[in-house]
């Protein structure tokens, strides 16, 4: 059984691509087991520098990897360069979890007690189509350096980053079964990886609603799972920033991989005595944003990833109240122009996440509104302020109950630094220093040391 892969510029079909079943994960996840106790078993720096060679054979293949993505998933190539290249950095930095998974020295009476941190096992990892790549590298990336295997699900719709992925990491000479990519439906593999009682450890990413189902399914087993969901994320502009920056930055906030992005600030929050000043600076910056061809190395932004999703994000914009739009291609693949929509607090634009290149705008009145309002939503991923105010950047940022804050930027993602949603946007944290340790459970061990 196979499916087949769409180029989203042309809607041309570029590979056909193998669906597993059960039976298929099963064997792949027994490999891992066998895999999974000689890598553990490996001296620290042999296990770090297995991952740096992992690194460097991504590295060498950058732009092999890239063109794979502005193919299947019609990312310009500029982004996917740059994905890719965040893949070998990911990669480097957890290569120094295992020389550094230190553990406690606690002072008992009669012994000496000692923590360790001991890997899971096998890691099932389940990925949505928006960054195939990085998604991905933000799980196995910690999880391998931590000791664990890693088994790994690719969105159907985007399998092709992952599969090479795969195959590189077996080039590097990672050992067989430790690191495996599966192709295949999410019933079928992603559910396996959450029903199967040989993978301790489940990382979703995806929409909240398949997220619930897999926590509660993981649940039944006490298995831990980390959720990284939706969002619908506040860009708010206060009448004291720089209003001129604010306004140039805001379409990449927003239209950043066609708005298929979990950290979109898709609600934009304005003030209301600088409201209509900011909109005429919104609507050049948005004229100017670049929709096209993603192999040319000036686009910013390519088409949407399926004639389905076009519909569904088309579905908002039919009743809304457009304010204005940017340009895109007419012809085939599945092209949406950015749109910038005026709304209530209440409105499905306001609330729903469209994960496509639509902007929702709406007015507020002082620092305590547009903390309301940009608490008004079920999601807590992302979210940037902006303002001249040192005071208020702080005292807005502590309020709004979000994962990833920037104020006067809108950066989300650093592997240095911890990522994750509040509220209906996650559970547990990746990245940052800590990530590994994640992928491991503290094993407390008391030595007693009396004398016979
Ligand atoms: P989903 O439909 O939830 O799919 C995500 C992944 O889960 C896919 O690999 C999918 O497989 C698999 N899956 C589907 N049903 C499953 C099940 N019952 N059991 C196990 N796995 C299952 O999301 P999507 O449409 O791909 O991605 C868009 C959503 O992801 C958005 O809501 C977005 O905000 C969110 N997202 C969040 C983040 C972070 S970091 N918070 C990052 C990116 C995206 P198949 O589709 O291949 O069948």
């Amino acid at each position: 059984m196979s499916f087949t892969v769409v180029n989203p510029a042309t809607g041309v079909a570029i590979r056909e691509v193998a669906r597993a079943d059960v039976a298929l994960v099963d064997e792949a996840v027994a490999r891992a087991v066998i895999a999974q106790r000689a890598w553990a078993g490996l001296a620290p720096l042999a296990r770090a520098e297995a991952l740096r060679a992992f690194a460097r054979a991504i590295e060498q293949h950058g732009e092999e990897l890239a063109r794979l993505e502005v193919a299947n998933s019609g990312h310009p190539i500029s982004s996917a360069r740059w994905e890719a290249a965040h893949v070998a950095q990911v990669l480097n930095y957890y290569s120094g979890s295992p020389e550094r998974l230190i553990g406690q020295q606690i002072p008992v009476a009669g012994g000496l007690d000692v923590t360790f941190h001991e890997p899971y096992g096998v890691v099932g990892v389940i990925v949505p189509w928006n960054f195939p790549m990085t998604i991905a590298s933000w799980a196995f990336a910690p999880a391998l350096a931590a000791g664990n295997a890693v088994v790994l699900k690719p969105a159907e719709l985007t399998p092709l980053t992952a599969l090479r992925i795969g195959e590189l990491a077996l080039e590097s000479g990672l050992p067989e079964g430790l690191f495996t990519v599966i192709t295949g439906s999410g019933s079928v593999v992603g559910q396996r990886f959450v029903s199967h009682p040989d993978v301790r450890k489940v990382v979703f990413t995806g929409s909240t609603e398949v997220g619930v189902s897999v926590a509660a399914d993981c649940a039944r087993l006490l298995k831990p799972v980390t959720l990284e969901l939706g969002g619908k994320s506040a860009n708010i502009v206060f009448a004291d920033a720089d209003l001129e920056k604010a306004a140039a930055a805001t379409p990449g906030s927003v239209f950043d991989n066609a708005g298929q992005d979990c950290c979109a600030r898709s609600r934009l929050l304005v003030q209301r005595s600088v409201y209509d000043r900011f909109l005429e600076l919104l609507e050049p910056a948005v004229a100017a944003w670049r929709v096209g061809d993603p192999e040319r190395e000036d686009t910013e932004m390519g088409p949407l990833i399926s004639a389905a999703h076009r519909d569904t994000v088309a579905s908002f914009v039919d009743d809304a109240r457009v304010a204005f739009r940017g340009a895109a291609p007419t012809g085939d693949g599945f092209w949406f122009a950015p749109t910038v929509v005026l709304a209530d607090p209440g409105d499905r634009v306001a609330q729903q996440e469209i994960f496509g290149p639509v902007l929702t705008v709406m007015p507020f009145d002082d620092e305590a509104d547009a903390i309301r309002l940009a608490n008004d939503t079920a999601f807590g991923l992302a979210g940037s302020i902006w303002t001249e105010s040192l005071g208020r950047g702080i005292r807005v940022s502590r309020a709004v109950r979000s994962g990833v804050l920037s104020v006067n930027s809108h950066s989300s993602v650093r592997y240095t630094t911890p990522f994750g949603g509040m509220k209906a946007s996650g559970l547990g944290r990746e990245l940052g220093p800590d990530a590994s340790e994640h992928f491991t459970e503290t094993k407390n061990v008391f030595y007693a040391t009396d004398a016979p």
